[in-house]
């Protein structure tokens, strides 16, 4: 198949391109590079050097036996996008090029309005580019299991039938998102079924839940970036950076928030699957995309003993919640649909660490020269004062 990936220099999307390459796909892809930009704007860098975008598509000629044809774009920018799509042809199109940290659209305004602008009317020129250029195609379109929040209820996968004085009906399972990232995420949802419902257009929709992970090769060339900063870094993955440096680990407030975790190889097998099966035109269907559910303390002792197996010595101090969000609450959700296409972990989640902290290991100097860039500063609630300024783009 020929796929063509929004995003395609990030930390998904660079290794889905190499993973989709692998399994024999022709790939295509866009990116503005502003994933580099805004982690430089937090004031950090990626755990794992990565190259200049020019030595990563080298590299990747070289390893694939195919050009990864790229174009130098913003989704924004619907006319380039639109020419893109015509030129390339995809049969299906995965949309990852969102701003996709809730920590940065709570800074201020400006990057509340701007992780919105960029998020919600990317989707929207990404939907329309497709309608126009290329209806036949499937589109993927990473959302997030934050969309659903944490609601005293099971979590079904996108939809749930629901009976109201007498009447069934089956609806969308309510979203009650808990940052304006994520609420994004719910525009863009409501946006994708409207175009497959108005066009006919088809379309794939993934609650993707936390995921964690290093996609290094012996090609450095090839690695994928790994934030650790407050906005960029998850938990998981923020919490091997602090291991290898040997500052402690952070679980927010109680740590008894549950989330679903994947690795970033399962990520991959997933997206891998959803393509693979496409819908039929007009259909737009959910996915929950998340291997199994974990609070954040069970995450830090989870590293904590990967870090001893490792030869450190991790301690877990836990810090007051910058966020607002709830603590103790029920967390169940479906994720079916993925295994009946197939989907089987690979790893489990401690082999995944261990092998993580093996390759932060040698960048141990880097991360410990950002170290200050772990602790959070942007609060919820209050109105954040180290980067009040518009985002530099
Ligand atoms: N947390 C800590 N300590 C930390 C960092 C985070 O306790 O050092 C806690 C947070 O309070 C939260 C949980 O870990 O309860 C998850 O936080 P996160 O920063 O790992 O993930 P989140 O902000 O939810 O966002 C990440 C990705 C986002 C994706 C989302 C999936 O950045 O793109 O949409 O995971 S989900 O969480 O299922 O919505």
């Amino acid at each position: 198949m020929r796929v063509f990936i929004a995003g395609v220099d990030g930390y998904l999307g660079w290794s889905l391109a190499q993973h989709l390459a692998r399994r024999g796909h022709t790939i295509g892809g866009a990116d503005a590079l502003l994933r580099r930009v805004w982690v430089d704007e937090m004031g950090s860098v990626s755990a794992i050097p990565i190259v200049p975008l020019d030595e990563r598509l080298a590299a990747f000629s070289e390893h694939f036996d195919q050009q990864l044809q790229f174009f130098a774009l913003d989704v924004l920018d619907h006319s380039a996008l639109r020419t893109a799509l015509a030129e390339f042809q995809p049969d299906t199109v995965v949309h990852l090029a969102e701003c996709p940290s809730a920590p940065y659209s709570m800074i201020d305004f400006h990057h509340a309005d701007f992780v919105q602008r960029n998020n919600v009317s990317g989707t929207l020129s990404l939907l329309f580019a497709m309608r126009d250029q290329c209806p036949e195609a499937h589109l993927v379109k990473l959302g997030t299991m934050g969309e659903y929040g944490t609601p005293n209820l099971d979590i079904p996968e996108g939809f749930f039938e629901v009976e109201y004085r007498g009447r069934r009906e089956r609806l969308p399972f309510p979203r009650q998102a808990g940052s304006w990232y994520h609420w994004s995420k719910v525009f863009d949802s409501h946006s994708v079924a409207f175009a497959c419902k108005l066009w006919g257009l088809r379309a794939t929709d993934v609650m993707q839940g936390v995921v964690y992970g290093t996609w290094c090769n012996p090609d450095t060339r090839l690695n994928t970036r790994l934030d650790f900063d407050e906005a960029f870094g998850t938990a998981l993955n923020r919490f091997c950076c602090q291991a290898v440096i040997n500052q402690p680990l952070m679980p927010y407030g109680q740590g008894t928030q549950k989330r679903g975790f994947l690795s970033l190889s399962d990520s991959m097998q997933c997206l891998g699957l959803a393509i693979d099966n496409p819908p039929a035109a007009g259909e737009y269907r959910v996915f929950n995309q998340l291997r199994e559910v974990l609070s954040i303390n069970e995450l830090a002792l989870i590293v904590r003993a990967a870090g001893e197996r490792c030869g450190l010595t991790p301690e877990i101090r836990h810090q007051d919640n910058p966020r607002l969000e709830d603590e103790a609450h029920h967390y169940c959700p479906d994720s079916n649909h993925l295994r009946a296409l197939g989907f089987r972990p690979s790893l489990p989640i401690d082999e995944v660490v261990r092998n993580m902290i093996g390759d932060l290991l040698p960048y141990r100097d880097r991360i410990a020269s950002y170290g200050q860039r772990l602790a959070p500063t942007v609060r919820w609630r209050a109105s954040h004062t180290v980067c009040t300024e518009s985002p530099h783009i």
